[in-house]
């Protein structure tokens, strides 16, 4: 009911008992002292009742640790007030479906690892056959017309064959960068970053929107499952 407050706290092991999982890497040698610190480190950040559960050697003077601790944090959850239209994500058949009724034609795409990066196997994941995860490949969709140009690609080379042929979405993939996530691409002028974890479907179905909003033929504000956010 309007106006009513729903207070929510971490759930660890009961209801409402705040308690939550932290892992992090301080850069000591293994110990007891390590250890310390690592409790010291939570309670510094509002922690209580800090218990370090795992400390592991991460690397030489270096020390990966999983923590416990009771966040006394509530927040009210009816009073986020995010509009969003979620459309459930297509299945590869609904969206080549989709493609073939809404945009008649095939979409083309292009993609390549650029500049001086050798990190093929990113990109390859998203559009070949294969595809990642059990999840197929841009190439292996009937209504996608996917180029794969490979690492060490030049930008202006990849601008040149995308108007040439009349690419509708330009893959870049940059794997050695200082950690590009959705909100910076966006900054950057791209219109999405996807992560590690990305299937081809969650591209494949964002191009296909992003494409039939670009024609008028979705609302602006459509959003489905997947979308990077
Ligand atoms: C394999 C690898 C290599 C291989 C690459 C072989 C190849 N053909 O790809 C080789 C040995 C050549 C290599 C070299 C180097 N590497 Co290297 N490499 C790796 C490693 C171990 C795995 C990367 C990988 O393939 N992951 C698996 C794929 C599936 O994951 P992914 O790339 O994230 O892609 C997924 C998503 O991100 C997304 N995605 C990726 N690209 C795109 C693009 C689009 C458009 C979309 C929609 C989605 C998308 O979809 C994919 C599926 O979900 C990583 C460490 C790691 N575990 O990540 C280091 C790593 C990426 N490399 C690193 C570095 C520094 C280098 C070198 C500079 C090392 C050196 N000093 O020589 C050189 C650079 C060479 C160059 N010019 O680029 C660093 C990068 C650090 C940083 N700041 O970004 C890493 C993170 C290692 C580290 N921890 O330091 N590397």
């Amino acid at each position: 009911m309007a106006g009513e407050t729903h207070l929510i706290r971490a759930y660890g092991d009961r209801r409402d008992d705040g308690v939550i999982q932290l892992s992090f890497t301080l850069p000591v040698p293994l110990s007891d002292k390590a250890k310390e610190a690592a409790r010291r480190f939570c309670t510094q950040l509002g922690l209580l009742d800090v218990k370090v559960a795992a400390a592991e050697p991460a690397a030489d003077n270096y020390t990966f640790f999983v923590v416990y601790g009771r966040a006394d944090v509530s927040l009210d959850y009816a009073g986020i007030d995010v509009p969003e239209i979620v459309f459930r994500k297509l299945g590869f058949d609904d969206l080549n479906k989709l493609i073939e009724d809404r945009i008649a034609r095939r979409v083309v795409v292009l993609g390549a690892c650029t500049g001086t990066d050798t990190h093929t196997v990113g990109i390859d994941a998203i559009l070949n056959m294969k595809g990642y995860s059990g999840d197929y490949g841009l190439e292996r969709y009937p209504w996608f017309e996917a180029y794969n140009l490979g690492s060490q690609v030049p930008n202006e080379e990849l601008i040149r064959k995308a108007e040439e042929r009349k690419a509708d979405a330009i893959l870049v993939s940059q794997v050695v960068t200082q950690r590009v996530d959705h909100k910076l691409a966006l900054e950057l002028g791209f219109d999405a970053g996807f992560g590690p974890g990305t299937k081809p479907s969650d591209v494949a179905n964002y191009i296909v929107h992003a494409l039939l909003k670009k024609m008028g033929k979705e609302p602006e504000d459509l959003h489905f499952e997947g979308e990077p956010g």
